[in-house]
């Protein structure tokens, strides 16, 4: 590369991220093919519209990019063509989640998620967001007795607020979610259900958490499924929209808000990647890749509880889990602790836990997560250590 600062600071990145313990729960290292078609000529290619549909010329090899990753995605998540859609165009997860409340619930309905210092996203409705204010929103919490949804005050509250869309799926919720209660929640009120797997599709695809698409008997659960490409699935930061093919037409009505509605050009060289990533997420090593990932996060969290951390919900079932750093004034803020951390070569970031008593920019607790580690070989005993090091820089300050 000619732009010497540019390099620099890839080098200087580069360096940095294989010097540190990366507990990150939303990152992770993707392989050197993913990083090829990224860095591709296809980057260059205009092609407003969909495969066999573009506004423009000289499109034949991006329409089979763009067919071969829609056509991956729904391989990879064993879903029939005939009952659903994909879209592989979302630039990344918060413009996906905008999107199919464009396409399907009229500006000023309500949109019902999950309070973001709870665990959920803040395109699930929260106020700062722009998704809580183009819609009303109301949001539900975990329990205070376990930290875990109550499906029958969620039931109770969906029919009182009566949305037009359930959320389910989140950014720090450690269990694994019961789509079958959402779906029945979600017919009671008349709501749609949309499931955001934006962090554990790659759990979902290496079949260690349950689909949200349908059971294993068939029955339906979500009418959409967003997810985004770079967390557990491993790809490029990217995003797809998966909706239900029937006589509502939320499939077209999803596509019709992409482009023209909100997007422009497909990012081609993105597209490519993501099928790279999907193809690398079908195999049985991606399978075994999964099934440690849990592990870890289990062995992590098993040990910070051993050692006297309070783990929020009382452990994982994913890939992440959050830890209750202030414990009630007898630990640390969580900012303090995610600075301890990094100067100690372990990043993490801080984060609220449920009724969390301290503002959002210095919260309770931290969230940590093991795909990124277990991308890089590690294993439970790794973990164990891992999470006395956390113990040791943590401890120091109590
Ligand atoms: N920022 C992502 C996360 O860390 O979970 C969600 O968008």
């Amino acid at each position: 590369m000619k732009d010497i600062q540019i390099k620099k600071l890839i080098d200087t990145e580069r360096k940095r991220q294989k010097k540190v313990i990366n507990l990150v729960a939303s990152e992770n290292y993707v392989s050197r093919d993913v990083l090829e078609a990224l860095g591709s000529e296809l980057t260059d290619k205009y092609g407003e519209g969909y495969p066999g549909r573009r506004y423009y010329r000289g499109t034949s090899v991006v329409d089979e990019v763009e067919r071969l990753a829609q056509n991956r995605a729904l391989e990879l998540f064993e879903l029939d063509k005939e009952a659903w859609s994909v879209n592989v165009q979302p630039l990344s997860g918060s413009p996906a989640n905008f999107a199919v409340y464009a396409a399907l619930v009229p500006q000023g309905e309500k949109i019902m998620g999950m309070e973001l210092s709870h665990g959920g996203h803040l395109t699930h409705g929260q106020k700062v967001s722009i998704t809580g204010k183009f819609w009303n929103s109301a949001l539900y919490t975990v329990s205070k007795e376990n930290e875990r949804i109550d499906y029958d005050s969620l039931r109770e509250f969906a029919l009182k607020e009566k949305p037009k869309i359930i959320v389910a799926g989140f950014t720090a919720y450690a269990h694994i979610i019961d789509f079958k209660k959402f779906r029945e929640i979600a017919d009671a009120a008349g709501a749609l259900l949309m499931v955001d797997m934006s962090h554990f599709a790659g759990l979902v695809a290496g079949k260690v958490y349950p689909s949200p698409f349908s059971t294993q008997g068939g029955l339906a659960l979500a009418d959409v499924v967003t997810t985004t490409t770079h967390k557990t699935l491993r790809g490029p930061r990217s995003a797809i929209i998966f909706s239900k093919r029937d006589e509502r037409g939320l499939d077209k009505k999803i596509d019709k808000i992409i482009i023209p509605g909100l997007q422009g050009g497909p990012h081609f060289n993105t597209i490519a990647a993501v099928a790279v990533a999907l193809k690398e997420v079908g195999t049985p090593a991606f399978r075994k890749y999964a099934a440690q990932v849990v592990k870890n996060a289990k062995a992590l969290s098993d040990e910070l509880a051993r050692l006297g951390w309070r783990i929020v919900e009382g452990g994982t079932e994913t890939h992440l889990l959050r830890v209750d750093t202030w414990m009630n004034g007898k630990g640390i803020g969580g900012r303090e602790a995610a600075d301890k951390l990094e100067a100690a070569g372990i990043i993490v970031n801080e984060n609220t836990i449920p009724f969390d008593t301290r503002k959002p920019m210095d919260p309770s607790g931290i969230r940590l997560g093991s795909a990124p580690e277990t991308t890089r070989g590690k294993k439970e005993q790794d973990f164990i250590k891992i999470a006395q090091t956390i113990d040791k820089v943590l401890r120091k300050t109590r």
